[in-house]
């Protein structure tokens, strides 16, 4: 084989290094005036899986600052936790929203 010929398969099977940790997202449950504390709480204990001190904690600071971080995951995994949580709110007639954002 030429040197060219090597360089090439060199270039060719070449691996990557370096690995990318996936980029991870904030759930942020918005406060409302209407959805129940309680309710709430739950879906911290639930979804989310904090500690019920945790989940109170968590939706009160929601409660008295507008909105909070709920949990950081991978962006798929953020994303079906926002939708769970706003499918069960509907099912309930809550209006409790969230969102997500890069963390
Ligand atoms: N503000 C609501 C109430 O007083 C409680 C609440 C907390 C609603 C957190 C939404 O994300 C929320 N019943």
């Amino acid at each position: 084989m030429t040197e060219q010929g090597n360089a090439n398969v060199q270039a060719s099977t070449s691996t990557q290094t370096t690995i990318n940790e996936p980029s991870q997202y904030h759930v942020y449950l918005l406060n409302d005036d209407y959805t129940p504390m309680d309710f709430v709480t739950e879906i911290l204990k639930t979804i989310f899986r904090k500690t019920p001190q945790d989940a109170e904690a968590v939706m009160l600071k929601i409660h008295e600052d507008g909105k909070g971080i709920a949990g950081t995951y991978a962006h798929e995994i953020a994303e079906q936790k926002a939708i769970e949580t706003t499918a069960q709110a509907r099912s309930q007639g809550h209006p409790l929203n969230c969102t997500i954002e890069k963390a």
